[in-house]
Parts: C-alpha cells; sequence; structure tokens
C-alpha cells in the first residue's frame, strides 16, 4: 500500500502539483475508472431480459406504487420488507448502488430482476449457515458464509464486521438478516475493487489516495 507523500507541503484535500494543471483544464477532476458509468446510462430505462418469470414482473409491478417504471429506494425497501423481515434503508441503497455502479437510487426492471434473484440466493445462504437455527450469523457461521463465497478473511476481520453489525448489544454477538446481506455485499464489493488493483493477486495493491477515497466512499455512505 503505498501512502502519499506529504512532503511538498500540501494536504491530502488538494491535488498535487502534478494534477492541478489537469484539474484546471478540465474544470472536473478526471473521472475515476472504476465503472461509475455514464451519467447518461442511468436516464435510459432498462428493460426485463427475455424469459422473464411472470412472478418477477407482478412483484416489480406492485413494488413500483407510483407507476414510473422505475423503483426507487423507498419503493424497494418496502418491497424486500416483510411482515418478519425489514430491510435498512443503507442496505438497500446499497444493492441498488452495486447494481447500476451509481448513485441515482432508482432501479429498472433489468436491475431489479437481478436483485429478485440475487436476494434468493441471499436468503438460501442465510439459511444455509445459520447452522444453529438461532435466526442470525454469528462469527464462526460468517466465516464458512464468507468462504463459501470464495472470501478468506481473517478472524479479526470476522470479529470487526460481527461486532459493527451486531443490534443485540449481547454476549452473543451475531448478525441478522439484512445486515448479514450488507455484510457479505461489502467484503465482496470491496475485495473486488482490491482485486482490481493487485492483479498479481499477492494480497498488496497501490492505491493512489484519490482511488482509494473514490472506492471505499460508497461503501460508507450510502
Ligand atoms: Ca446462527
Amino acid at each position: 500500500m503505498s501512502y502519499p507523500q506529504n512532503h511538498h507541503g500540501y494536504s491530502y484535500g488538494v491535488p498535487p502539483p502534478s494534477q492541478q494543471s489537469y484539474t484546471a483544464s478540465y474544470g472536473v477532476a478526471p473521472p475515476p475508472n472504476n465503472n461509475y458509468g455514464s451519467p447518461l446510462a442511468a436516464l435510459v430505462p432498462s428493460t426485463f431480459p427475455p424469459g422473464t418469470d411472470p412472478n418477477v414482473i407482478a412483484c416489480f409491478q406492485v413494488a413500483d406504487i407510483d407507476g414510473s417504471g422505475r423503483i426507487d429506494d423507498k419503493e424497494l425497501q418496502r418491497a424486500l420488507s416483510s411482515y418478519n423481515q425489514s430491510f435498512s434503508i443503507r442496505t438497500v441503497r446499497l444493492l441498488m448502488y452495486l447494481f447500476t455502479n451509481t448513485n441515482t437510487r432508482h432501479i429498472g426492471p433489468k436491475e431489479f430482476t437481478q436483485v429478485f434473484y440475487s436476494l434468493q440466493n441471499w436468503r438460501a445462504n442465510f439459511e444455509k449457515f445459520d447452522r444453529d437455527r438461532s435466526g442470525r450469523i454469528d462469527t464462526w457461521e460468517l466465516r464458512e458464509a464468507l468462504m463459501s463465497l470464495g472470501f478468506a478473511v481473517s478472524h479479526m476481520v470476522l470479529d470487526l464486521l460481527v461486532s459493527k453489525y451486531d443490534k443485540s448489544g449481547g454476549p452473543n454477538k451475531a448478525i441478522d438478516y439484512d445486515n448479514f446481506i450488507e455484510c457479505c455485499l461489502i467484503v465482496k464489493g470491496l475485495t473486488e475493487k482490491f482485486k482490481e488493483k493487485d492483479i498479481t493477486y499477492s494480497g498488496i495493491a497501490t492505491f493512489t489516495y484519490e482511488s482509494f477515497m473514490l472506492t471505499v466512499l460508497p461503501f460508507l455512505i450510502v
């Protein structure tokens, strides 16, 4: 990991002299090459993939309360929350960010279909790895779940995740369903972003300060 050197006297918030001319000539910072997508892409409504299950289309129509043809964050939250299962707006927005690569907080039929099937998978995973049927995922269960997804995170990282997501505050720390999804999405998303910079899979990556911030912030502020 390399960190910006501060010996030129500039602070982290100010571009180093080598970038200032670039920033000045274009008026904005250069676009990050991390798939934010075209800003216009978000305006083009997607369509259902051919052969979409009519049940998914019916769910979309029920979820689209204002009939706009798109699902916003509140509509998706309501659609995902059932009588015994609530979804935090944060988890919903993180899902939307990861499925659209934008912060528009809307998804179209195509992304809705992807979210629909991916949540079926998450639900199956949650039930599979909740070994003691407690309805919550503890550190060891999370370790197995992440391993099955191909992510071998250390015990310290597992502990940190479970401690941060535990809502009970009791001695038996564990994660509820919506936070389990959020937790897996963050581990998956950040690992993939890291791997983009770690092309030799050495476990070491070099980020500029700017790209580090642009990589991590969408996961922190959604
Ligand atoms: Ca459990």
